[in-house]
């Protein structure tokens, strides 16, 4: 496929300043007119051809001001209608084309999702219903007029403000015209035109503008939609504290549809989002539901200012909406939640999707220069890792100074489509900062390592830390990154930086160190006793740390660093050494155990019931995935699953007693209502964090406690709590259990997700085998992305052994999927495939297996763009 590269960026050559749509939705017979007003752009090339993009179109009529152009003026196909002489003065082009949304499989474009129409545009879908300048620096102002059948789509949505709706005369159709006065990129445009229900609340902006806020979903389920829309409602509460940023139409509405290829869609005043990310109730939604609706739905509605107001001048600065609006969207949970817990939450989530991405074929910067299908490029390097970059900035600068640069960057570039340029200068014009250097974060793949020692004058009572910084795979001339480190001292009773004659060194600011070079060393004075450092606070930096504390030092600061981050990385720190020894086989990891297992109960004892959410994040071991990114090369994914197995067991073991009476002390008495907070949800967590220890350690008592558990469970979480555990213990109780529960949630599909889910992750032989089977339940359908994601994703995300099985049954599992969905859902097929990353990596007779599944993959003849190029790149 075609490369498209950064540094051949150049201006449109032409401009559309409105565009008018009228849109007859039929089933299969849509007709779009589009009406387009079009002139020369000044910064573009005087007399070039205008090529507007097109994507499995087909062309009814063309207009240029009023007439047909000359056949030989006009080359038009599926992919492309050019005008080789287009005129240099402002022009008029009317465009009819016809769509069949039914039969738009890929769900991109228009479509059908349960017979409700919709769209999705983003990154280039808006050609796939009229031919157009589909790029998002062509900014254009909107009317659209939708029109349905009544009696299939009584409710017709657009962006913007509703002007005008009526019936057809004569007809059984009605229509609505939408007009959007804000330009904006083609990628933002939607509509939708259905059976939904509604709900819906007002809210007054800060400016006094009154707004009205709706949740639309699928008839029935109005009652599961208040929990989003009570998170819009607090979403622009928040932004307008926190950023200053009020919204900007008289409506706000979010949709909910059951086919989607991603988690939502921030189209302007008409959010779309996938049902996962809004539907929720006690009986239908976990805890995590909860989490994510709240932070999808504030992710998407932020972007109306970090995206739609400025948006991106190419999709190589998608990191410029996407990894600020997830550094927003963060900050927003964290105000909502526990900033400690969500902080834990959010680096878990980095390094088990980023770092093994950045360490893997697929690895790219959070710039991208160069694609050949930005679909390809929504990934958690763009998103998460941008989002790091983000969040790096404000601690380098501060957070007052952040939000002048903020407010700077939202003034500056007001109504534009700006680069990562544009975002940096914002902040360079409010500190007076040079922030060139700390762009390189912007430019490189991979993750940086930093190593750290320390060393202690017990005479001078000084200490010294120095740090290194590499890169992997970074030449010779990479410039070194700007990196924060958070810092702290801590002694055997507690923190040094205490208010008293506290340490001090002249280069650490608010407990900032900034390593500018690629070594530097830092020196705290006035240091009574030799200390714990305490490295990366809050996860300053999305860093791979070679630390030089050992055990006892973690512990220390596990018992006392005032760092939460922190104490909880010493615990994971620990239980990551003590398995990868037992992978390595070296036996010196017992005693450690031992002396682990005492400190975590002394550490429950002392504080689980003040902070049951920090205390089950302390409790859960790194995953799997976790430990085979440490170990890095020769993973053997059955020697990991062993030792992470038996590190349970000991801690199940040996905290079996505190265990069991936390499960009584957090159980909620009887009658209590459900409540989704932090609070309550902490305390769900940390009982089934207990519960999983204790099965680990004794099925037979922790199935006897999950069968209770799921007669009692008055909510999902506690539920599927039960079920998850059941799950790992094979027998007839597991089998029993998941039947019934498929039964309890036979009509209810975003369950049964979770359903499919619990059994792609069973990590014993026979899953290969029942995921197939489940292939065929009348539940499951290739065409629904989350049916999918469940089934096929989990497994290959989340079940390492029975994936990585060394007969390679697994790879065929996921290869096939993948070849099947191609033809139907590229953008999902090739998702799925990314799973193979980590190839390389693994000990030779899985990388054998999974290479010549890749190979067949890449072989097969006819695969789209997307899957291509997924297969170029592993295989590179
Ligand atoms: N732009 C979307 C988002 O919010 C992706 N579909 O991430
Ligand atoms: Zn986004």
């Amino acid at each position: 496929p075609p490369t498209v590269r950064l540094e051949d960026y150049r201006p449109s050559d032409h401009l559309i300043d409105r565009v008018e749509l009228d849109v007859r939705l039929d089933p299969h017979d849509t007709r779009v007119t589009a009406t387009l007003a079009l002139r020369p752009n000044p910064a573009g090339r005087a007399g070039a051809p205008l090529v507007l993009d097109g994507d499995d179109l087909t062309l009814l009529a063309l207009e240029l001001d009023g007439q047909a152009p000359a056949p030989d003026a006009v080359r038009a196909d599926a992919s492309g209608l050019t005008l080789h002489r287009p005129p240099q003065r402002p022009f008029t082009l009317r465009i009819e084309t016809r769509l069949d949304p039914t039969a738009n499989t890929r769900l991109m474009g228009l479509y059908r999702s349960n017979g409700v129409y919709c769209t999705q545009c983003e990154a280039d879908g808006f050609r796939r219903i009229t031919y157009f300048l589909d790029r998002p620096d062509v900014l254009s102002v909107y009317t659209t007029r939708i029109e349905a059948e009544r009696e299939a789509a009584p409710v017709l949505l657009g962006n913007g403000n509703p002007v005008e709706a009526g019936t057809v005369p004569g007809t059984d159709r009605h229509y609505a015209v939408w007009h959007d006065p804000l330009p904006k990129p083609a990628y933002l445009f939607a509509l939708v035109g259905g059976r939904l229900d509604r709900v819906a609340k007002p809210f007054t902006t800060m400016e006094g503008r009154a707004v009205e806020i709706a949740v639309y979903v699928e008839p029935g389920k109005a009652d599961r939609a208040a929990y989003a829309l009570d998170a819009v409602e607090r979403s622009m509460a928040w932004d307008e504290t926190a950023f200053g940023r009020a919204y900007d139409l008289d409506l706000f509405n979010v949709v909910a549809v059951s086919d989607f290829n991603m988690g939502a869609m921030e189209n302007k005043g008409l959010n779309i989002f996938n049902d996962k990310y809004v539907l929720a109730s006690p009986e239908t939604a976990t805890d995590g539901d909860y989490a994510a609706i709240e932070a999808i739905i504030a992710h998407e509605y932020f972007h109306n200012w970090s995206g739609n107001r400025v948006t991106c001048r190419d999709w190589f600065q998608l990191c410029l909406k996407e990894g600020l609006t997830v550094f927003r969207d963060q900050e927003f949970s964290s105000d909502m939640r526990s900033r400690a817990v969500h902080r834990i939450a959010e680096v878990r989530n980095l390094r088990a999707r980023q770092f093994p991405e950045d360490a893997g074929p697929l690895a790219h910067p959070v710039r991208p220069k160069q694609y050949a299908e930005i679909n390809n490029f929504y990934t958690a390097t763009v998103y998460e890792k941008g989002a790091e970059i983000v969040r790096m900035l404000r601690t380098l600068i501060g957070e007052t100074a952040f939000r002048a640069g903020m407010d700077r960057y939202f003034a500056d570039n007001d109504g534009t489509a700006a680069t990562v340029e544009d975002f940096l200068k914002a902040f360079e014009a409010v500190t007076g900062r040079d922030l060139s250097r700390f762009a390189e974060w912007y430019e490189r793949p991979g993750t940086p390592r930093v190593a750290v020692s320390g060393s202690y004058d017990p005479a001078a009572r000084t200490y010294r830390l120095a740090f290194r910084q590499t890169r992997p795979g970074a030449g010779a001339d990479a410039p070194p990154l700007v990196i924060p480190i958070g810092l702290g001292l801590v002694g055997p009773d507690g923190p040094l930086d205490g208010p008293l004659a506290p340490p001090f060194a002249e280069r650490v600011e608010d407990g900032v160190f900034v390593l500018e070079t690629a070594e530097d060393a830092v020196t705290f004075e006035n240091v009574a006793a030799e200390p714990v450092p305490s490295l990366f606070r809050a996860f300053s930096a999305p860093v791979r740390v070679e630390s030089p504390l050992d055990d006892a030092a973690r512990l220390t600061l596990l018992r006392h660093d005032p760092d939460s981050f922190n104490r909880w990385e010493a615990a994971q720190r620990i239980a990551l050494g003590l398995m990868t020894a037992q992978v390595r086989d070296e036996t010196a990891g017992d005693a450690g155990a031992d002396d682990f297992v005492v400190a975590l109960g002394a550490f429950l004892d002392a504080e689980a019931l003040r902070d049951p959410a920090f205390a089950a994040q302390v409790l859960a071991l790194p995953s799997e995935g976790d430990l085979a990114d440490e170990i890095g090369t020769e993973i053997d994914p059955d020697a990991i699953f062993a030792a992470r197995r038996d590190l349970r067991r000991r801690l199940g073991t040996g905290l079996r007693e505190r265990l069991l009476s936390l499960r009584e002390a957090l159980a909620e008495p009887e009658g209590t209502p459900f409540s989704p907070d932090a609070a309550a949800a902490g305390r769900r967590a940390l009982r089934n964090a207990a519960l999983d220890l204790i099965a680990a350690a004794d099925p037979e008592a922790g199935t006897a406690l999950a069968q209770a558990q799921i007669a009692q469970a008055t909510n999902m979480t506690d539920r599927l709590a039960g079920l998850a555990a059941l799950a790992l213990v094979p027998g007839e109780a597991r089998e029993a259990a998941l039947s019934a529960f498929a039964e309890r949630y036979a009509n209810e599909p975003l369950v049964l997700d979770k359903w499919f889910a619990i059994q792609a992750m069973i990590p014993e032989d026979g899953t290969v085998e029942r995921i197939r089977r489940l292939q065929g339940h009348p539940a499951f359908a290739n065409t629904n992305p989350n049916r999918v994601r469940s089934l096929v994703g989990s497994f290959s995300l989340a079940n390492p052994t029975q994936f990585n099985r060394a007969d390679g049954a697994g790879y065929a599992l996921v290869a096939e999927t993948v070849l099947a969905l191609d033809g139907t859902n590229p953008q999902v097929a090739a998702r799925l495939m990314t799973a193979f990353g980590p190839w390389r990596r693994l000990e030779p007779v899985r990388r054998a297996a999974a290479e010549s599944a890749l190979r067949r993959i890449a072989a097969t003849p006819g695969l789209s763009r997307d899957v291509t190029d997924i297969g170029t790149r592993s295989l590179a």
